[in-house]
C-alpha cells in the first residue's frame, strides 16, 4: 500500500465531503458559538469574587448595559452573577443540542454516500482483484474503513479549527489581563507540536497493522460461514474457533499496543499542559500578592487556561486517533484509485444484440505471472454454432469461458464477437449477450420467481412461468406449497441441486441472450435429472451460439464443433467425436487458419 501524506489524505476526504459543505459549515458555526460562550462561563465567578465578596466594580461592559443603581448594589451584583450563570448554562445546552443533531445527520449522510461509492467501485473491480484481495478485506473496507470520513472531515477537523479560534480569543483576553501569564501559557504550544510530530508516524504504522489483523479475523468468520457444511461434516468447529480466536487475539494485542502508544502520547500531552498550568499559578499568585492582579482575574485566567488546554489536549489526543482514521482513509482511497484491469474504453460502442460469431486469435492468458493457463488459442465459431469444449480437468476450459465473457482480459491475442474485439464493446452491453449456466448454480435468498427474474427484473409473471416451463422447472415449482413464491434460502440451499440447476436454466431462457455459456451444467445431477435438463438445454440452444463444457459423452451428441483442450492448448478442433489425438504438452497449434488477417 502506498503511504500518502497527511495533507493529500485530508484534501481527498474534504473533496469527498464537499457536497455537504453547507451542513458542515453549520456545524462549524454552532461549534464556534461555544467559544464566546466559553469565554463568558467563568464570568459569574469573577463577579461573585470581585464585586460581591470583594469591593471591585462590575466589569465595564456590564456597567454600560445596566443602570447605575443596579450596578452599584452588591445584592444586584449577586443576582446578576446567578442569573448570568443560569442563562449561560441554558444557552450552552441549546447550542450543544443543535450541534449534535446536525452533526449526527451530516456524518451519517456523509458515511452513506462514501460507502455507496466504495461499494459501487468494488463491484466494478474485476474478478482477479477479488480473487487476490479476498472478500473479508472488501467488507472491512466498506463497513469499517469508510467511517474514517466522519472523523476526519467533522470530528477531527472542526475541533481543530474551533480550538484554534478559541485559542486566539483567549490569548487576546488574557493578554489584556496579564501578558506575563499569556506568555507562560503559550510557551507550551511548540512542545505539544513537537510531541505530535514525533508520535504521528508510529501511531499510523500501528493503526495500519491493527486493521490488517482485524480483517484477517473477519476472513475466518466468512470462510467458515460460507463452508459451514464442510466444517460441520469434518467436525472442525473447535479448530475453526481456535483459528478465529488466535487471529482476533493478535488483533487485540495490536489494539492494546496502539492504545498504549496513544496513552503514552496523551500522558506527555497532559504533563506538558500541567506544567504550563503550574507555572501560571505560580506567577499569578505572586502577581495577586503584589497587587498587580485581582484574585478574580487570576481565577478567570486559570479558568481560561483550563479551557485552553482542554482543546489542546483533545486536539493532541484526536491527533492520535486521527492517525488511525487516516490509515483507514488510505485503504479506502487505494480501492478508489485502483486502475480497473478490465476497463471500458472511452469510445466503446454499444451492442444491442450480437449475431453470435466468436473468434479467438492467438489468445494467451495466465491468472498469475509465470503460470500460463492458455497458450496461443485460436478457433473460429460461426453464429448459431454449438461448441462442445472437452478436456481434462485443469486444461483451461472454464478459463476460455471466463475470457469470452470478459471476466478477465487475455494477456495477448484477441477475442472477437461479430468481428469486433470484445474490448471495444460497452461492458454492460457485452455481458448482456451471454446467458450463463454454471456447474454450481448460484441462487439468492429470495423467492423462486425473483431468482428467475434475476436475468430481467422487469419480466412479467407470465414470462417467468413460460421460462420455467421451458426449463422443465414449472412442474416441481408448482408442487411446492408456495409455488413461485417459495423462499429458496441462503444460496438456494432449500432446493436440491437439480432443482437449482433448472431454475438457473429458466433464468437463461428468460434472458434470451444470443450466446449461451454452459459450464458442466449437469455434472452434479443424476442421469434422469440430466436427461430432463438436457432436454430443456436442447430447446435453449436452438438458434443461439452455445458453448458447453461437458465430461460425459452422453451430453455431447449433436454438437457442431468440438474443441479439445490439453494443458491450455487446442489439440483438436473439428466436427467429429473425440479423436483424442493429443499432442505433447505445450505444443500450440492454431487449428483453423484465420480467413482474414489483421483487424
Ligand atoms: P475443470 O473445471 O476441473 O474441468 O477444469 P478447467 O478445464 O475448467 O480448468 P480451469 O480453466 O478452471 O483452470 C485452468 C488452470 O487455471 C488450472 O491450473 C487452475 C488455474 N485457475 C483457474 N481459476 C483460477 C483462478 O481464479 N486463479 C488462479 N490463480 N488460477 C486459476
Ligand atoms: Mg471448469
Amino acid at each position: 500500500m502506498r503511504v500518502r501524506g497527511d495533507l493529500e489524505l485530508y484534501r481527498r476526504v474534504l473533496q469527498q465531503a464537499r457536497p455537504h459543505w453547507l451542513k458542515i459549515a453549520g456545524i462549524f458555526g454552532l461549534d464556534l458559538l461555544s467559544s464566546p460562550l466559553g469565554l463568558l462561563t467563568p464570568l459569574p465567578l469573577k463577579i461573585a469574587v470581585d464585586s460581591v465578596i470583594g469591593a471591585h466594580p462590575l466589569p465595564a461592559f456590564l456597567q454600560m448595559l445596566l443602570p447605575a443603581t443596579v450596578s452599584n448594589s452588591r445584592a444586584a451584583a449577586l443576582g446578576i452573577a446567578v442569573g448570568l450563570l443560569i442563562f449561560l448554562a441554558i444557552l450552552a445546552q441549546l447550542q450543544s443540542l443543535a450541534s449534535s443533531l446536525l452533526r449526527t445527520y451530516t456524518t451519517e449522510k456523509l458515511l452513506l454516500d462514501f460507502r455507496a461509492l466504495v461499494f459501487r467501485r468494488l463491484q466494478r473491480m474485476s474478478l482477479s482483484y477479488h480473487d487476490t484481495t479476498g472478500t473479508a478485506d472488501s467488507i472491512y473496507r466498506i463497513q469499517y474503513d469508510t467511517t474514517s470520513i466522519q472523523y476526519i472531515s467533522i470530528d477531527g477537523l472542526i475541533p481543530f479549527v474551533t480550538s484554534a479560534v478559541t485559542l486566539a480569543a483567549m490569548l487576546c483576553v488574557t493578554t489584556r489581563i496579564d501578558w506575563h501569564l499569556t506568555l507562560v501559557a503559550v510557551t507550551i504550544s511548540p512542545i505539544l507540536l513537537l510531541l505530535s510530530q514525533a508520535y504521528r508516524p508510529r501511531l499510523r504504522q500501528q493503526s495500519r497493522k491493527t486493521k490488517d489483523l482485524e480483517h484477517s479475523a473477519l476472513a475466518v468468520i466468512q470462510e467458515v460461514l460460507q463452508a459451514f457444511r464442510v466444517v460441520k461434516a469434518f467436525g472442525r468447529e473447535e479448530q475453526e474457533e481456535d483459528r478465529y480466536v488466535q487471529r482476533s487475539r493478535e488483533g487485540m494485542r495490536s489494539r492494546l499496543h496502539l492504545a498504549l502508544e496513544q496513552g503514552r502520547y496523551g500522558l506527555f500531552v497532559g504533563l506538558t499542559t500541567a506544567l504550563g498550568t503550574a507555572a501560571v499559578l505560580w506567577i499569578g499568585v505572586r502577581h495577586v500578592t503584589a497587587g498587580v492582579l485581582t484574585l478574580g482575574d487570576l481565577l478567570l485566567v486559570m479558568a481560561y487556561l483550563g479551557q485552553l488546554y482542554g482543546p489542546l489536549k483533545t486536539v493532541g489526543q484526536k491527533a492520535a486517533s486521527l492517525q488511525s482514521y487516516l490509515a483507514s482513509a488510505e485503504r479506502v482511497f487505494s480501492v478508489l484509485d485502483r486502475v480497473e484491469d478490465v476497463p471500458e474504453h472511452a469510445g466503446a460502442s454499444p451492442l444491442s444484440r450480437a449475431s453470435g460469431a466468436v473468434t479467438f486469435r492467438h489468445v494467451c492468458f495466465s491468472y498469475e505471472q509465470n503460470r500460463t493457463v492458455l497458450r496461443d488459442i485460436s478457433f473460429d465459431v460461426p453464429a448459431g454454432t454449438r461448441v462442445a469444449i472437452v478436456g481434462r480437468t485443469g486444461a483451461g476450459k472454464t478459463t476460455i469461458l471466463n475470457l469470452l465473457t470478459r471476466f478477465y482480459d487475455p494477456d495477448s491475442g484477441q477475442i472477437l464477437l461479430d468481428d469486433v474485439d470484445l474490448r471495444n464493446y460497452k461492458l454492460a452491453d457485452l455481458r448482456n449477450q451471454f446467458a450463463i449456466v454454471l456447474q454450481e448454480p448460484v441462487l439468492f435468498s429470495t423467492t423462486i420467481a425473483e431468482n428467475i427474474a434475476y436475468a430481467r427484473p422487469n419480466a412479467s409473471e407470465a414470462e417467468i412461468v413460460t421460462a420455467a416451463k421451458l426449463a422443465n422447472a414449472h412442474d416441481f415449482i408448482m408442487k411446492l406449497p408456495e409455488g413461485y413464491q417459495t423462499q429458496v434460502g441462503e444460496r438456494g440451499m432449500r432446493l436440491s441441486g437439480g432443482e437449482r440447476q433448472r431454475i438457473s436454466l429458466a433464468r437463461a431462457f428468460l434472458k434470451d441472450a444470443p450466446i449461451l455459456v454452459l459450464d458442466e451444467p449437469t455434472s452434479s445431477v443424476d442421469l434422469k435429472t440430466e436427461s430432463v435438463i438436457m432436454e430443456a438445454m436442447e430447446r435453449l440452444m436452438k438458434g443461439r451460439t452455445a458453448f458447453m463444457i461437458a465430461h460425459r459423452s452422453s451430453t455431447l451428441r449433436d454438437f457442431d464443433l468440438k474443441l479439445e483442450l490439453e494443458a491450455g492448448c487446442v489439440v483438436s478442433n473439428g466436427t467429429s467425436v473425440a479423436t483424442g489425438q493429443s499432442r505433447g504438452r505445450g505444443t500450440a497449434r492454431p487449428v483453423l487458419e484465420e480467413r482474414e488477417t489483421g483487424g
